[in-house]
């Protein structure tokens, strides 16, 4: 089957294998500082690329797949499965670089590469860097020659940038950090600040990039009257689908088991423009209000503990199950809707990944 992780773990073998050859083969410097960074890269690529649900990845195979109509060659596979890789790589480099500034303690159940013992923040940033500059060493050493060079290439540095301008409405868009700057400005938490951000950290590099990889490599032209078509459909789903998953990790941080989520929620210490605190701020009475006030954005359990009794208090979980149920609806009425109807399966693959998922 296409999308079997085993399979598709092995093409990931060879890539990393390519990469830290480049590294080996770097001129001017000493066998003992090349065995050094070797030592150094072969932690830091198992640890931070493979190991999570690799849906991103798997869906460029499934969208060529789709788009093809027939079962892939195996140069075809290997392509698509080396562009799902790169995808992954992209997510590693930001999750990296997301924990450091999240201040969060584990990822995929165990602690995050910046908090490993003979990982310093300083060297996680640069590995996130690195990792990022991994994607376009191997694009170029597959597809230079491919006639989509240039498409796949340009889809990297797009998606990095809309997922960047999402960060930063994340992150220095809300100027609060306990102890400094301004003080925590609730009224910034409203649903149109959360679309925009979410549309623009999550959905375009989780669910977009992927198809419109599929899509380039597969030869559909952005700029011909039937490709502008496809891409544009693509991208009517996936930010549907995006905004939807935002909700689910933005609910399970506060709800999911961390040993089944991998992760520790931050949410409420890092004062983000959460799903849940713009819709409690919708519902709350003015003494609810100041439970927020005084207990929103700090680093201190007791005070979490508060936030999270006042969002059972809301009801805000059974909000979120009707919200799930609404948009299942929704996307399967907007998948429905797509041309042609071969196309569907790649969004009807995504959404049945995501609906309902617990982690
Ligand atoms: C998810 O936010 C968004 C990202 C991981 C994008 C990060 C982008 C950068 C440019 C670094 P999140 O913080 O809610 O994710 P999680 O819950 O997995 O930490
Ligand atoms: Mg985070
Ligand atoms: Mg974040
Ligand atoms: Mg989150």
């Amino acid at each position: 089957m296409s999308t079997d992780k085993a399979a598709f773990l092995s093409i990931y073998k060879q890539i990393e294998s390519d990469l830290l050859s480049d590294i080996s083969n770097l001129p001017g410097l000493s066998s003992e500082l090349k065995r050094q960074l070797i030592e150094y890269y072969s932690t830091c690529l198992p640890y931070t690329v493979p190991g999570g649900k690799m849906t991103r990845g798997l869906t460029v195979i499934k969208g060529v797949e789709v788009l093809k109509g027939r079962a892939l060659t195996e140069e075809e596979y290997k392509h698509a499965a080396i562009l799902g890789w790169q995808v992954e790589w992209l997510q590693a480099f930001f999750l990296v670089a997301d924990d450091i500034m999240d201040a969060s303690i584990t990822r995929r159940g165990q602690p995050c590469w910046y908090q490993r013992p003979n990982v310093t923040q300083d060297n996680a940033i640069n590995d996130a860097l690195i990792l990022e500059n991994m994607i376009y060493q191997t694009l170029r050493r597959h597809f230079k020659s491919h006639p989509s060079y240039v498409a796949l290439l340009e889809l990297f540095i797009d998606t990095t940038f809309r997922t960047e301008i999402g960060q930063h409405i994340d992150t220095n868009g809300t100027p609060y950090a306990e102890g400094k700057r301004a003080a925590l400005d609730l009224s910034r938490f409203t649903l149109d600040r959360y679309r925009g951000c979410v549309r623009y950290k999550t959905s375009y590099y989780s669910f977009y990039l992927s198809c419109a990889l599929a899509l380039a490599y597969c030869g559909y032209d952005q700029d011909s009257d039937e490709g502008k078509q496809l891409y544009q459909k693509a991208e009517d789903v996936c930010m549907r689908l995006g905004e939807y998953f935002q909700i689910q990790d933005d609910v399970l941080d506060a709800y999911a088991p961390p040993e089944v989520l991998g992760k520790i929620g931050t949410d409420i210490e890092d004062a983000k423009c959460s799903w849940l605190v713009c819709k409690a701020l919708e519902m709350v009475n003015d003494d609810q209000k100041q439970i927020l006030v005084n207990h929103y954005g700090r680093h201190d359990a007791e005070g979490v503990q508060k936030v999270k009794e006042l969002y059972k208090e809301l009801k805000l979980e059974e909000l979120f199950h009707e919200y799930e149920e609404e948009q299942k609806k929704k996307c399967d009425e907007l998948i429905a809707k797509i041309e042609p109807e071969s196309f569907r399966e790649l969004f009807t693959f995504l959404l049945g990944k995501i609906y309902k998922r617990q982690k």
